[in-house]
């Protein structure tokens, strides 16, 4: 049996959508987040102190994109990624790791140093800004973002995306990241996912 340790404002929101995408069975755990204090971080009420975690049997783990990863080749059936010899195949590992590989580092950092050190913030925007164009102008060419399919790089974009968005730093230059939103808002799974226990 498949259990998800969740919070709806953290990155387990991605398990949670791909978990309803492949209409797995699975306990939900909503536990309420703990702001890490004096830097000390995992410290969340959950096996390993983090979210998301997963726990599938003797599996244990807390990385969204290797819980989503280990899902899609576990008990995808050939959904939700393409085929190991597909021409797309590393596009899709590309764009699996990019959100957690180049995103979210930014993301992380701005939220740290907007306050006390808002110049170094501004600097790291604008790098964000290039980054999240790449994404805009890959998704100008095709509805997903690997192509015409959506996929589990789509659940692990979308929500760095959304966190980009929260922030205020996506505007009307993104509007193919906009169109990409109304898309993905149309999935009865993430509907599923957002709704609060
Ligand atoms: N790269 C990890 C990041 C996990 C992460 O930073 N989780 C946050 C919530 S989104 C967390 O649990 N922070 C609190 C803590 O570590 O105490 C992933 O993608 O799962």
């Amino acid at each position: 049996m498949i259990t998800l340790y969740h919070n709806p404002q953290t990155r387990s929101l991605r398990i949670r959508w791909l978990l309803e995408e492949l209409s797995l069975e699975y306990t939900l755990k909503t536990v309420e987040f703990v702001p890490p204090v004096d830097g000390k971080i995992f410290t969340q009420n959950t096996p390993t102190g983090r979210f998301p975690t997963l726990v599938d049997g003797e599996i244990v783990l807390c990385e969204s994109g290797a819980i989503a990863q280990y899902l899609i080749e576990r008990y995808g059936e050939a959904r939700l990624a393409p085929a190991l010899d597909s021409p797309l195949r590393g596009q899709y590992l590309q764009w699996m790791h990019f959100p957690e590989g180049t995103l979210n580092p930014y993301i992380n950092a701005i939220q740290r140093f907007k306050d006390g050190l808002p110049a170094v913030a501004a600097s790291l925007s604008n790098e964000l800004d290039i980054a999240v164009g790449y994404c805009d102008h890959t998704l100008s060419q095709q509805p997903y973002i690997v192509g015409s399919a959506f996929s589990g790089a789509d659940i692990m974009l979308a929500v760095s995306l959304l966190s980009i968005n929260l922030m205020g730093l996506l505007d009307e230059k993104h509007h193919h990241i906009a169109a990409y939103f109304s898309r993905l808002q149309t999935r009865p799974a993430l509907n599923r996912a957002l709704q609060v226990e």
